[in-house]
This record gives C-alpha cells, sequence and structure tokens, in this order.
C-alpha cells in the first residue's frame, strides 16, 4: 500500500548543527556561538563553527538530495545572519546565502520549508533580554517580515518555531541549551508565553506579506503515549496520558500546542504551575492562535500505559527492549498513535518535521556504511505511519532528522543522526546504506514498505 500521492518526503536540518561559517559575510553572533564557548557545556568542548560546512558545501549536499530523491527539505534560517543585531539593520550577505540555497533546491525539484526558528537566538538581543523582554514577540515579527518579503516568490511552505520545549525548558530552565539559564518557574513561563506569542505574530507577519499563497505550521515536539493494549479503556488512558500536564516542567505536549492550535492553556497545566503563571491580557491568546495549514511534529520518545483505577499507569519495557546509540528506545507505535491522537484533537494535517535515531556509524572496510538500524527503524516506523494514514489520519509529510550527521547540540559531534555519513575531517559526504533504503521507498511512495 503506497503513501496519498503527493505526499512530501525528505529529511530537516537546523542552520546551526550544519552549516558552519559563523563569522562569515556579516553575520551576528547567536546565543549558541557564546554558550559552545563556555567550558563544560558541550561534550569535548566542540563547537558547530564548522560543522558540515554546509555553507560553502550547499550545492554538493543538494545534488545528493535530489540523488536519493528527497521531494522537500526542512532547514532553519539564521536569524542572526539575516540581522545581526536581531532587529534594525539587515545583512545582504546573508539573504543571499539563504537565496543561492532555495534556489539550488528548486532548480532540484526539492520544495523548501523553512523553519524561521531553530534556537540560533541573536545575542544582542539575549543582552537585551532575550525572551523575557516584552518585545520579544515582535522583534521575531520583524525578522519574520523582512524573510517572508525576500524568499516568498519562492518559498510557500514555513515552520515558526522548532520545538519550545527544548529552547524554553532546555535553555531557561534546565541551563543545558544556549543561553544556558536556570531561571525560576514563573520566569520559564513567562519565556514560554513570549515564544508563543512570537509565533502568533509570525504567522499574522506571514500572511500579510507572503507573495505566494503561504502554508504555515509549527514544530513542537509531539510524542504519544502507546496503549499498551487495544483494549478501549488502554487506548482511553494513553490518550489523556498524551496530553496531560502533570509535572512543573517543559516536557509535556499540551502546554505548548493547546494555546496555538486551541486557543487556551490546558486546565490541567494551569492548576500545576498555579500562582507561578505570569499575568497577560486576554486578547494574547488571540493572537497565539492563529489558523494555521498543518501541524509540524517532531516525533522521537514515547512510553506505554494502561489503564488503572488511579489513571493511565505506565508499563516499563522489558529488559533488552531495543534502544538507540543515544539510549533511546525503539518505539515504532508512537508513529501510528502521535499522528491519531494529535489528528483527533488539532483537527490539522500532521507533518512529521523531524523523526530518526542515533547510530554508531562507521567506514567499513569495504568503503560504505551499513547502518542496518536505521534501516530497519526506518521500516518499522513508516509502516505505523502508511497504517495511521489508511486509518484516515491526514499526514502531509514525513522530514527524516536528519539528512547528514551534524552538530547535536551539547552531545557535540558524538551522536550521528545522518542519513548522509559525513566525515568531519575531510568533509566527505557518503551516502549510508539507510539513504539508499530511503530512496527506494520514495520512489516507491511507501509502497516498497
Ligand atoms: C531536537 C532538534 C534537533 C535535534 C534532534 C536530535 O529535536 O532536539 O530539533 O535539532 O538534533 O532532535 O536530538
Amino acid at each position: 500500500m503506497s503513501f496519498p500521492k503527493g505526499f512530501v518526503w525528505g529529511a530537516a536540518s537546523a542552520a546551526y548543527q550544519l552549516e558552519g561559517a559563523v563569522y562569515e559575510d556579516g553575520k551576528g553572533f547567536s546565543v549558541w556561538d557564546k554558550f559552545v564557548r563556555q567550558p563544560g557545556k558541550i561534550w569535548n568542548g566542540q563547537t558547530g563553527e564548522v560543522a558540515c560546512d554546509h555553507y560553502h558545501r550547499y550545492q554538493e549536499d543538494v545534488n545528493l538530495m535530489r540523488q536519493i530523491g528527497f521531494t522537500g527539505y526542512r532547514c532553519s534560517i539564521s536569524w542572526p545572519r539575516i540581522l545581526p543585531s536581531g532587529t534594525g539593520k539587515i545583512n545582504a550577505g546573508g539573504l543571499a546565502f539563504y537565496d543561492r540555497l532555495v534556489d539550488a533546491l528548486l532548480e532540484a525539484r526539492i520544495v523548501p520549508y523553512i523553519t524561521l526558528f531553530h534556537w540560533d537566538y541573536p545575542y544582542e538581543l539575549f543582552i537585551r533580554g532575550g525572551w523575557l523582554n516584552p518585545d520579544s514577540p515582535d522583534w521575531f515579527a520583524e525578522y519574520a517580515k523582512i524573510v517572508v518579503e525576500h524568499l516568498s516568490d519562492r518559498v510557500s511552505h514555513w515552520f515558526t518555531l522548532n520545538e519550545p520545549q527544548c529552547f524554553v525548558g532546555l535553555g531557561h530552565l534546565d541551563g543545558q541549551h544556549a543561553p544556558g539559564l536556570k531561571l525560576d518557574i514563573s520566569q520559564f513561563l513567562q519565556v514560554g508565553h513570549n515564544a508563543l506569542l512570537a509565533h502568533g505574530k509570525a504567522v499574522q507577519a506571514i500572511r500579510a506579506n507572503s507573495k505566494t499563497p503561504a502554508r504555515i505550521g509549527y514544530a513542537p515536539q509531539g510524542n504519544a503515549t502507546i496503549p499498551f493494549t487495544l483494549k478501549p479503556e488502554d487506548v482511553e488512558a494513553a490518550r489523556r496520558d498524551t496530553f496531560a500536564v502533570t509535572q512543573r516542567n517543559t516536557w509535556n505536549n499540551a502546554w505548548w500546542i493547546d494555546p496555538v492550535c486551541l486557543g487556551h492553556y490546558p486546565e490541567d497545566g494551569l492548576r500545576v504551575f498555579g500562582d507561578s503563571m505570569p499575568e497577560f491580557p486576554e486578547s494574547d491568546l488571540d493572537i497565539i492562535h492563529q489558523p494555521l495549514d498543518f501541524l509540524g511534529l517532531n516525533t522521537y520518545f514515547g512510553k506505554y500505559v494502561k489503564a488503572s483505577p488511579n489513571g493511565p499507569e505506565e508499563v516499563s519495557l522489558r529488559p533488552g527492549h531495543p534502544i538507540t546509540a543515544f539510549d533511546w528506545p525503539v518505539l515504532p507505535e508512537v508513529l501510528y498513535w502521535t499522528p491519531r491522537f494529535f489528528y483527533e484533537r488539532y483537527q490539522l494535517p500532521l507533518i512529521f518535521a523531524e523523526n530518526g535515531m542515533s547510530n554508531v556509524d562507521w567506514i567499513s572496510v569495504d568503503g560504505k556504511v551499513h547502518d542496518a538500524q536505521r534501516v530497519d527503524y526506518l521500516t518499522l516506523y513508516l509502516r505505523q505511519l502508511q497504517r495511521a494514514v489508511n486509518d484516515g489520519f491526514k499526514v502531509e509529510g514525513y522530514f527524516h532528522w536528519s539528512v547528514m550527521d551534524n552538530f547535536e547540540w551539547s552531545f557535540g559531534f558524538r551522536e550521528r543522526f545522518g542519513l548522509i555519513y559525513v566525515d568531519f575531517e575531510s568533509q566527505k559526504r557518503l551516502l549510508k546504506d539507510s539513504a539508499l533504503w530511503y530512496k527506494e521507498i520514495i520512489a516507491t511512495n511507501g509502497a516498497c514498505l
């Protein structure tokens, strides 16, 4: 059985993780440029200063994407390349790079899906209070407007923010990601609220300024809880757990998606955060709740629950359950239950904006990269996605994370997530076995699965 006609197949990346060239052509500093220089923050002191040198090798990389047969490619724009100080003066050199990249993609018949923000926040705005500054949503909307005015003659697919769970939570509460802050819960919630407002204002800016009909989405993490059996009570327990907010931290779905797609914060979350919740005018929720064309989801995790008299009860994995190099459990059914639960709740077509695994890849004596686990991962996960699509849950596309091995944030180059192997010393690229298998999946629109 194949996927619907026009289903988008590709992979995803983020500017800081692969571009390199962090001091070139007038780019300003981002919080990541500064954070990676702080001792002890990144595995082995590594940085993304060169990364995959994609800034210079984008044409070769687009050629490889064409070879695999991508019909779409999700990449992000570095805000401080466009606006070195975050607002104000526009850097023509930065815009010119994305012109070249977009033109190369279109030439290869690959549809660009642009993420406006994948975490490389302008350092000069951070100095001015960053996401805590009440002007921060407007700063983001100004940047969005400039990008859209410039690229929307050729680009019509946009994601606003990537994973607020991470840049708000890991960046401002846990301190593990840039800018490395450990704020209190109420300031963390304020950062989150401003980020959601920034999303809403950016959607308005895209709609108002796009030269082609824009299709706009958002890319939070979205991970379903899996019912341990198909008994209706277990399915209901899993659905409840998927959207529950029970902890005073960043790790849940509904806090970050309900305001955007339903226009309100989830009730249980409001109870959990209680009087740490910032005050804001009701009208903020109207700004946050803009009509969207699709909901992007980054899906990596899952867990099992079953019904119990005390509510959903987690069922632990059996000893020996498969895990990836990152120690993340392999749970293919998450690509069935995520589309099902999220489509039911939000009634928007979905795009899997990220899904993938890190593996212990190296070049074998025969000169090839045999990433058998990733080949199997693709098969198992995409079969589940196919099952969801067959059951009528609307999914428009799948972007594997990632197109090529790259800089995995605080883990540096330790984790290899790519379909394409990168030798970071010679910058040589090599299609892994998984890329060849993905090529066949794309060529048959999933029928070979
Ligand atoms: C995220 C980001 C990606 C990561 C990927 C693997 O989900 O953290 O969007 O930039 O590299 O998810 O961890």
